[in-house]
């Protein structure tokens, strides 16, 4: 694609989103205008390396070349030379990786990092650095699954998933990577052994770019089960466990780092002002044309990319409608769970992002969805009129009725799959009785999405700070558990709304689905609906963009607050309004939910 410079621009801001299948590049101006993107494919771009959609997959264990990142970051800014885009002009760098992969650097790194990139030798960065930078010639991808034995035993050692989630953000996860270091650890000890740092995929391209290795960045370490959020320091029996599980396992322990000192110490905290990593290494000023005092500002994770690609203040969520549904929103409550997670927010002070992942979205929809066409005798038709139709009709009377729909299994709440219908006293919200079938299956179409929106409602609500007036005298006596959270008052589910809701992803341009969603979250000012397709890259264009005007002094305002003013917001959709009456019939709803939940 070439570029063609219309507004003789002469200020733009790159950032990269380096992700399962695909390095992408964005470029933007100071007005948040996009200006030019191109991408490199790993599966079509670099057939050489073999991979299946990005990935090596070996049973459980699902890792990523290495080398494959190397030669796509020359290939992408490649496409940019060859597109005559003026990288003489960008002025800053940041970007978005994929959470929780691992790169094992060897020894020499520091030197070869400096000597061929730092100080710049122009051939590629295969030449610079592989294999000899690397002690481990894959990474760890985000769907590996082969560490289930290493993530019972760091839960163990925090107490349970309760307390690992009290102190990391997230319970133990299979691809989170203190259990990814662990299995290595034990099952590669003289890999570990040899291994003097360890980075994340993000600081592995901000290592690249600068030329030296650089610490962890804060918000996407909260993806490694091993960072203590509330004291924002590594927790120590964690990394010194695995220490000592490296010790025992290693022939030659002495030679051997502490994991903190692997980690290369605290990581770069968050949310004060920006910190500039330093400028571009002297290879890429040699080779792609960038200027000398272009700065590289820290990257982030990809989910945490995406709530900076929006001006996503405190109390606005992101509902992402996709296979899966995923909930992102930015808070002060620091109210971790093990269903979910919480990470620091890359950009905004004292504030975490939480994350809802939800197994069952639009599968579980389109059954019913199937189902519903069968009866009319629609069977081969994917159309979802009827569905919608049955969604938003005020005579399909849902109200003593609630549904769960989980084909698969389900993360929040935690139970395989099942599928249950209720009947539930109106009055006291307590199950009446079970039943095979409602009455047709217009009344599935209507619940399942309304007890979709409405687990999404329940989960955000300890995670909002705002209070509104209405609903506070309710019988204090009853209570209801989500999770781990047990025998809470009611009374604190019935006065909390998200400020604005932000829709994304396939099923966010249903109207019917996306309009009940909107109505049982009850956001009190606006409902949005967008477009995707950069989120990431372009959440790193604004955090570069951001931070070199702040470091620069030309502005002062703190990132929401910039995002908020400069955004383009006549590219969103402002959807229906929510409906503080329709909002309130769900509260009816949130018992029997509750009850529900706890029979499964
Ligand atoms: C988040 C996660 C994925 C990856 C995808 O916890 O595992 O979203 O970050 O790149």
């Amino acid at each position: 694609m070439t570029y063609i410079d219309n507004n003789k621009d002469d200020t733009f801001y790159l950032g990269f989103d380096l992700s399962t299948q695909q390095l992408k590049c964005l470029a933007i101006t100071q007005n948040l205008e996009i200006v030019h993107s191109e991408t490199v494919e790993f599966d079509k771009d670099l057939p050489h390396y073999g991979t299946q959609k990005g990935v090596f997959i070996n049973n459980e264990r699902i890792e990523s070349p290495v080398a494959m990142w190397l030669e796509a970051l020359d290939l992408v800014l490649t496409k940019y030379k060859s597109a005559n885009f003026p990288l003489d002009k960008v002025q800053a760098i940041s970007g978005s990786c994929q959470q929780h992969g691992s790169i094992y650097w060897s020894k020499q790194a520091p030197n070869l990092l400096k000597e061929g990139i730092k100080n710049g030798k122009t051939t590629t960065l295969i030449e610079q650095l592989y294999p000899m930078a690397f002690t481990r010639l894959t990474a760890p991808n985000w769907q590996d699954h082969s560490t289930g034995s290493q993530c019972q035993q760091l839960e163990t050692l925090t107490g349970g998933p309760n307390k690992m989630a009290n102190i990391t953000g997230s319970r133990a996860h299979f691809r989170f990577t203190g259990s990814q270091i662990l299995k290595i650890a034990q099952e590669e000890p003289e890999t570990y052994a040899i291994t003097d740092t360890i980075t994340l995929v993000s600081n592995f391209l901000s290592s690249i770019l600068c030329g030296k290795l650089i610490p962890l960045e804060e918000a996407d370490c909260c993806g490694m089960n091993l960072y203590d959020i509330p004291k924002r320091d590594f927790n120590r029996d964690l990394t010194q466990y695995i220490d000592i599980e490296a010790s025992n396992n290693s022939h030659n322990p002495k030679n051997n780092k502490t994991l903190v000192e692997k980690l290369l110490g605290p990581p770069v905290k968050c949310g004060f002002t920006p910190h500039n990593l330093g400028p571009i290494g002297t290879y890429f000023i040699k080779k792609f044309g960038f200027k000398e005092d272009c700065n590289i500002f820290p990257f982030t994770g990809d989910n945490l990319a995406t709530i900076c690609s929006l001006p996503l203040q405190q109390n606005d969520i992101l509902v992402s409608l996709g296979t899966s549904t995923t909930v992102l929103l930015v808070t002060d409550q620091y109210h971790p769970s093990p269903n979910y997670h919480l990470f620091i927010h890359p950009a905004i002070q004292n504030t975490y992002m939480g994350m809802i992942c939800y197994c069952n979205g639009a599968l579980a929809r389109e059954r019913i969805r199937d189902e519903l066409n069968k009866n009319h005798n629609l069977s081969a038709s994917n159309s979802w009129e009827l569905f919608n139709k049955a969604v938003l009709n005020k005579d399909v009377d849902t109200s003593n009725e609630l549904g769960v729909y989980f084909p698969l299994s389900e993360i929040v709440p935690s139970v395989s799959p099942v599928t249950k219908r209720i009947i539930f006293n109106k009055i006291t919200g307590e199950i009446d009785h079970e039943v095979k079938q409602f009455i047709n299956k217009s009344h599935d179409a209507k619940n399942i999405v309304e007890s979709q929106a409405l687990s999404c409602r329940v989960r955000i609500s300890p995670l909002l700070n705002n209070s509104i007036e209405e609903n506070k005298s309710t019988n204090k006596k009853v209570t209801v558990s989500f999770d781990y959270d047990k025998d809470i008052p009611l009374e604190q589910f019935l006065h909390k709304r998200p400020n604005r809701a932000f829709f994304v992803g396939g099923a966010s341009k249903n109207d019917a689905i996306v309009t009940k969603f909107a109505q049982v979250l009850g956001a009190t000012e606006g409902n949005y609906r967008l477009d995707t397709p950069n989120s990431c890259a372009l959440g790193g264009c604004y955090l570069a963009l951001w931070s070199d005007l702040y470091k620069k002094e030309i502005i002062s305002s703190k990132f929401d607050v910039f995002l908020q003013e400069k955004f383009p917001w006549d590219e969103l959709e402002r959807i229906c309004n929510s409906n503080a009456d329709i909002w309130n019939e769900y509260n009816n709803m949130i018992v029997p939910l509750s009850r529900l939940e706890s029979s499964l």
